[in-house]
């Protein structure tokens, strides 16, 4: 066995102590996850195996299987004829052509074939030919313009016709996917007569991907991208640009915000040439992450400064060299002066020189933007003010070809932050959104969180910068300020894993992500249905049960993660597993209560005066933020316990009363999936099965954590419930194995009467307890001599953790287990 001990197992073992628990147990009775729970255990070890095809997931929502009969054969007159593009095909028009023949030819059941214009009753093709512009007039296509389509249902001949035409060879390919989709959902071809176009301009994945593939927040195996292997390009490249495209996405940063200067070398362009072909062939424009200190590390320069005549030569001739061999280059993203990489402010210079400098080098030699990120903090003061101070009062300093990308919250993609303020507040500025699709914050790739509804809201969101109506999504479009370049950046979640993103259903906030982008006013339902579909097929009872299991998990983490916007209870390093006492700086949580205060009055940090009205008065009152904006309470002011909310409970009672909720709900999320053993595959049903039973475990360790802490903190006893909660574990930083070591477990007494409690420490080849009395409302630490007596030598791995017992009262815990190393280290568990 290898030392290292994966999720499973540590949840696992920790499952050992937690099964003396009553809340498990009681959550699922209470939800009624106990009568889907008999059928589905039946459904679970059914001697009756689904009749499905074990899927690998690989093939994401580009899934297409047979349609039904009756669709097949009202389908059958129009590929009849084949497919023909007019006039020749460009590489996009031609992978247009391919992708309808493998989809149409897969969902007729029979193969469908390429055709010339004048056979063919399926028609793509640009605006200038005059096939199509027998079916769309002129002005109909320049409407809809070089991403956008018309997607019209004709006849010729008595005979029925589909055209799919636009301005730009791109416009036809994201059309041909509007195609496939429609019918995928099982949609009639003779009812379609659509025009779109997408609202956002730019609407890109970045990858914080490194050279040596490691994937800095990835939870999906390795970098998709071999970059060592380059210029060799393997099929899943091709793969993986079909689904950027079926999406509308049309660019891809390959490496990652902390930047390797090595992929500006001319040895690195050279060998990522064929990869931004193989982009190209499906409308993506190939970006890259700059260092911004490479005039210096790869050029042997002095310095990086932007007023350097040597730097400026150095960063036009990487803009030259790199056109020159990438012509389909679309730009630079930048991280500077945050987290340790470089940035104009180590020269003396600002920003906006910083960006100009290198968006003006691009700017000779080609079309390439600059997306400089606005990610800049520090933690003297309001850390959610660094970034709207350092970069607010360069309004109109940044040159026509630069873009701040702007996280969607002023933090770091908590589960739930106020929108950033700095979207209302540039109007000079081009601006675009950054998203999460990696679950950073919200659960890796084992806690279901999709993020869409998250994102609807923060596109949706009304800055009042002109008056009401000023969404981000108009700032973002570039409409709101009258800009040309704007748009949206989404964190993938994708690697090298089988299914592309671990957990099969994150995969649904890859596809959300491109959809939202494409058109930001499309309802979060329509999109997880959309995804479900094509990705499960149309059983009405997995559309209907997935389409909400989605819907409901970004508010289910929530309620078991972080109470009312506070955010930030996560230890300080994968920012996965709950430990709420490392980030106290920002939820603020004390004896007298919880929250940052970030109004306009004393002792609070002003922020909120960075909004505009009514904006800026309504998170600046307690009492109007309390009613109004509820869900961010805890972001804008700090509140004591007793503090009465809108629906009558206290904040104490909502902690509490959520983390028990939030943990049950997942219960029953299991037990819905479960319940469709028989209608979806049993390989990808079996995976997400996997996930949801470690999501409950992790759950429940974050709930108890949670009101474990606040208990601690506040001594108000829960209403509705009385526990006894071990909440830390102090051990020594190495043990011996055979030999008694000093364990202190606190144990808090949640309840209204003394007891005694035993504490034991637990996990395998560890021998020790105590007995301590806890009085009432009271926590008390528990010292152990326990011993680890292991007879592998040195021990493999243990894992230990605190296991009290007290009378009747339910036990909470334990917050944290440790893993011995082979060495006999100590450190908390973690992911593999
Ligand atoms: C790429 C957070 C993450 C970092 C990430 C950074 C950023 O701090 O934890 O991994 O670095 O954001 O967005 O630059």
């Amino acid at each position: 066995m290898n030392d290292r001990i994966t999720r499973r197992e540590a949840l696992g073992l920790g499952a050992g102590f937690l099964s003396v628990l009553a809340w498990g147990c009681a959550a699922r009775e209470d939800d009624g996850a106990s009568a889907v729970g008999a059928g589905m255990s039946e459904a679970e070890g059914s001697p009756f195996p689904s009749a499905l095809t074990p899927e690998d997931g690989y093939e994401a929502w580009l899934r297409y299987r047979p349609l039904s009969p009756a669709r097949q054969e009202a389908l059958g007159a129009l590929v009849a004829g084949g497919i023909g593009v007019d006039p020749t095909a460009t590489p996009v028009l031609a992978a247009a052509r391919d992708e309808l023949l493998r989809g149409l030819s897969a969902m007729v059941g029979r193969e469908v074939r390429a055709s010339s214009p004048a056979e063919a009753r399926i028609l793509l093709g640009v605006g200038s030919s005059p096939a199509i512009r027998a079916h769309v007039r002129e002005a109909e296509i320049d409407a809809a313009g070089d991403e956008g389509y018309v997607l019209r249902s004709a006849t010729r001949s008595g005979a029925p016709r589909l055209v799919i035409a636009s301005r730009g060879d791109r416009g036809v390919l994201y059309g041909a996917f509007h195609l496939l989709r429609h019918l995928q959902a099982d949609g009639d071809p003779a009812t379609l007569n659509v025009t779109e176009r997408p609202r956002l301009p730019l609407r890109l994945i970045n990858h914080w991907d490194n050279y040596d593939r490691h994937a800095e927040r990835g939870y999906a195996g390795l970098s998709i991208f071999d970059f060592a292997a380059l210029p060799a390009v393997s099929d899943r490249y091709h793969d993986y640009a079909r689904l950027l495209a079926s999406v509308g996405l049309n660019g891809c940063v390959i490496n990652n915000v902390n930047a390797n200067a090595r992929f500006l070398t001319d040895e690195f362009l050279d060998r990522v040439a064929p990869l931004a072909r193989v982009f190209a062939t499906y409308g993506i424009r190939l970006y890259l992450s700059a260092n911004f200190a490479a005039p210096m590390t790869l050029g042997g320069l002095a310095t990086a400064s932007p007023f350097d005549p040597a730097v400026q030569a150095f960063w036009s001739e990487r803009a030259r060299a790199i056109h020159a061999r990438v012509p389909s280059f679309g730009g630079l993203l930048v991280k500077a002066n945050s987290e340790g990489q470089p940035g104009p402010q180590d020269f003396g210079a600002s920003h906006a020189d910083g960006a100009n400098l290198l968006a003006r080098a691009l700017a000779r030699h080609g079309d390439g933007i600059v997306m400089w990120r606005t990610f800049v903090w520090h933690e003297d003061g309001d850390r959610a003010r660094v970034a709207y101070d350092a970069f607010q009062p360069l309004d109109g300093a940044f040159d026509a070809n630069v873009v701040l990308q702007i996280k969607n919250g002023p933090l770091d993609f908590q589960v739930r932050e106020p929108v950033h303020p700095l979207f209302g507040r540039m109007p000079h500025t081009n601006a675009m959104l950054e998203l999460q699709l990696t679950q950073e914050y919200t659960g890796h790739a084992t806690h279901l969180c999709y993020l869409v509804p998250q994102w609807k809201g923060v596109m949706d969101f009304d800055t009042h910068a002109k008056g009401p109506g000023s969404r981000v999504s108009d700032v973002v479009d570039g409409s709101l300020f009258g800009h040309r370049h704007a748009g949206v950046a989404g964190v993938r979640n994708v690697g090298t894993d089988r299914n592309w993103s671990n957990h099969p259903l994150a995969m649904a906030n890859f596809h959300g992500f491109g959809r939202l982008a494409w058109d930001p006013e499309l309802a979060p339902a329509a999109i997880a249905e959309e995804w479900t579909r094509a990705t499960f097929g149309n059983d009405p009872a997995v559309v209907e049960t997935v389409r909400e299991l989605l819907l409901g998990s970004w508010e289910t983490y929530e309620l078991y993660t972080s109470p009312l916007g506070s955010g930030f209870f996560c230890e300080g390093g994968p920012h996965y597993d709950p430990h709420p006492p490392d980030k106290r700086y920002y939820h603020r949580a004390a004896e007298d209560g919880v929250g940052f205060a970030r109004h306009d009055r004393e002792g609070g940090s002003g922020y909120t005066a960075l909004y505009h009205e009514p904006l800026a008065r309504e998170y600046a009152s307690l009492e109007v933020c309390a009613k109004k904006h509820t869900a961010l309470l805890l972001a804008m002011h700090h509140v004591p316990y007793d503090f009465v909310l809108p629906s009558g409970v206290t904040v104490i009672q909502h902690i509490y009363d959520s983390h028990f909720d939030g943990a049950a709900r997942v219960h029953t999320m299991r037990a819905r999936w479960a319940a469709l053993a028989r209608a979806i595959d049993p390989a990808r049903h079996a995976v997400v099965l996997a996930k949801f039973d470690a999501q409950i475990a992790h759950a429940e360790v974050w709930r108890d954590s949670i009101v474990g802490y606040f208990f601690h903190l506040s001594r108000v006893l829960d209403a509705r419930r009385a526990w006894l909660a071990v909440r830390r574990i102090a051990m020594p930083a190495r043990v011996v194995v055979g030999e008694a070591t000093r364990v202190v477990a606190q144990v808090s007494n949640a309840s209204d009467e003394a007891i005694e409690v035993e504490v034991s420490v637990g996990g395998r080849g560890w021998a020790g307890g105590g007995k301590a009395f806890v009085p009432a409302r009271a926590s008390q630490d528990v010292a152990i001599a326990a011993t680890p007596s292991s007879r592998e030598e040195p021990p493999t791995f243990t894992v230990t953790g605190a296991r009290a017992s007290g009378g009747t009262l339910p036990v909470l815990g334990p917050e944290f287990a440790q893993i011995v190393t082979a060495r006999g280290d100590l450190r908390p568990w973690s992911w593999s």
